[in-house]
Formats: structure tokens, C-alpha cells, sequence
């Protein structure tokens, strides 16, 4: 019986017309893809340049001293670091821990500075150069002692250095918060070289010389205290400005940059809807720019699908 059905093997033409037509249809999703990921970010950030600042919160404080070596300091509003030759301490050593958000990471760090105040009400010190290291251990701030942590265990490779003033009225807090002139203490270099354990362990400071003479101490608030002329330490890590895809494809044609900005305050900026799409893909820009500036093959794709896209759509 004949066949009612006869399926005809393709011609050898008609196999690479079909192949361009899959390969065309996939380079036109692949293209459409991109334009809708990279014009976003590109009009919505094109000539802007983005720097976060993020506060990081004390989560737990406590000093210990040599001469109490049995007693958790917990309870004091205050963080003393103090020599050994001393009237009222033996050496004190003042511990912190900071809650630093675990999607921060070394390379987007610009700088670092530690905030604290004199506690007000509790005598002040000479002061000193201190310096802030890593911790190479947790601790507990309601429980440890100088003798549970045996001085305490901290990660001698890089340190930051500051000189805490004597006194007891700098940085002297407004209403508990830090003053519009505070001072921080750069602590760059200990975020940018030790942030794991940082983060993981916390930071003791002290000074460093220990067995200076004459002695000296100081004392900074602990997040413990309610007074109002006291702020609780806090960190705050400024990152560094992530350039936009815009300006890591288009570096150097101005024109065109002028061209994409244009669409985003004479199209985009009009509509709520455009208005929107700024928002939604404003937090695409810095990881979009590091995949272009990684591969020179993407980033050139990517600005000529752009080039070809902007010439339809901007008279
Ligand atoms: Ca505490």
C-alpha cells in the first residue's frame, strides 16, 4: 500500500537556511536579552556615579584589666585601655565586635573609620596612641574576663593606629548621636587587610605601648551608656564609587554617552512607568559594569547591540 505520507529528506540548501534561521533566532534572544539588561542599567545610570556608606553597629563591647582579672566589666557605661603603670589599672584592653553586613567585601572598600566618644561622665584620661587589631578569637562581652581570655588574643600582622585625645568632652554626643563634627579614626587599613576576622572575632584596642612612662589611660563609652553626651562605637565603611556600564563602554564616545542620558531624562524621566524601570534596575549597574570591564568580548557585543538599539529608538 502506497504511502499516504512521504517525508522528504531536506536539501542541502534548505538544511543551511534552516540552520542560519535557528542561529538567527537564537542571536536575536541573546540580543534582546541583552538590550533589555544593559539599556536599562545604561539609561538609568549613565553619567551618574554611585558611593554607599554603610554604618556598622556595635553588637558587643567589654574591656578587661589585669588587676581585676576575675571580674566582667559588662556593666560599666565605659571601655577603659590603660598602661601597666598605673594607680588604678593594671593594663586594660578594650574589645569590640561590630555588626559588618556579610555582603560587604574588600575590594568595594574605600575607607573605614572608627567612632567613639569620651565617656562624659567618667573622668576622661590623657589619652594615647592606641592601636585597633583583630581579634583572633570571639569573646563574650557578658561574661569574659582578663583571665578568661588571657589578655586577650589578637592578630598581630596589620593594625591601624590613632591617638585618642585626653579628656573627657571629644566627640561629645547630641542627644546620644554623634556630633556634626566628630571625628572618626581611620581604620582602613585593618578592614582592607583583616575584614574576615574583623567581622568574625571583633577588634581589641590598646595601646601600644603598654609600659609607657608616665602612664595613661582613657576611657571611651560603651554601647552600654544611656548618657546623652555619649554615642555607641560604631564603624562606618565607605565604598568605593562603582562606574556605570555607560561609562565602561562608552568611555571614549562622549556622544553617544550624551545620547543614552538624554533618553533617560527626555524619555524615561517623563513616564511613571520610566520612572519605575530607573528604580528596578538601578541595583543592576555596579554588577553589570564588572561583568563588561572583565571581558573585552562582552563589552564590545554589548556596545555595538547598543549602538544598533539607539539608532532605532533616538531620532
Ligand atoms: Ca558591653
Amino acid at each position: 500500500m502506497p504511502s499516504l505520507w512521504k517525508e522528504e529528506p531536506l536539501k542541502f540548501e534548505s538544511r543551511i537556511s534552516l540552520n542560519n534561521m535557528r542561529a538567527r533566532h537564537h542571536r536575536a534572544r541573546y540580543q534582546i536579552v541583552w538590550c533589555i539588561l544593559l539599556l536599562s542599567a545604561l539609561v538609568l545610570t549613565g553619567g551618574q556615579s554611585m558611593a554607599a556608606s554603610v554604618r556598622c553597629e556595635d553588637i558587643a563591647d567589654v574591656s578587661i584589666d589585669e588587676w581585676y582579672p576575675d571580674e566582667n566589666f559588662n556593666y560599666k557605661t565605659r571601655l577603659v585601655v590603660a598602661t601597666n603603670k598605673n594607680i588604678h589599672h593594671g593594663i586594660a584592653r578594650a574589645l569590640f565586635r561590630f555588626d559588618i553586613p556579610s555582603d560587604i567585601e574588600v575590594a568595594e572598600i574605600k575607607s573605614a573609620n572608627i567612632y567613639l566618644s569620651a565617656c562624659a561622665n567618667c573622668g576622661g584620661g590623657n589619652g594615647g596612641t592606641v592601636g585597633f587589631f583583630a581579634l583572633n578569637k570571639p569573646f563574650d562581652e557578658a561574661a569574659d574576663t582578663w583571665s578568661s581570655l588571657e589578655g586577650g588574643d589578637w592578630d598581630d600582622s596589620v593594625y591601624s593606629q590613632a591617638i585618642l585625645p585626653e579628656g573627657n568632652s571629644w566627640n561629645q554626643a547630641e542627644n546620644g548621636e554623634p556630633p556634626p563634627d566628630v571625628k572618626g579614626f581611620d581604620i582602613t587599613p585593618l578592614i582592607q587587610d583583616n575584614l574576615d576576622k574583623v567581622r568574625a572575632n571583633g577588634i581589641m584596642m590598646r595601646f601600644l605601648d603598654e609600659h609607657q612612662e608616665p602612664f595613661t589611660h582613657q576611657n571611651v563609652a560603651s554601647r552600654e551608656s544611656t548618657d546623652p553626651l555619649d554615642f555607641s562605637p560604631r564603624i562606618i565603611i565607605q565604598q568605593k564609587e562603582s562606574i556605570c556600564p555607560a561609562e565602561v563602554m562608552f568611555q571614549e564616545e562622549p556622544k553617544t554617552l550624551h545620547q543614552l542620558r538624554r533618553f533617560r531624562d527626555q524619555v524615561l524621566e517623563k513616564t511613571p512607568a520610566g520612572r519605575t524601570f530607573i528604580g528596578l534596575y538601578y541595583g543592576c549597574a555596579p554588577k553589570i559594569s564588572a561583568l563588561l570591564s572583565a571581558n573585552e568580548d562582552l563589552r564590545l557585543q554589548a556596545r555595538t547591540v547598543l549602538k544598533r538599539l539607539l539608532a532605532i529608538i533616538l531620532p
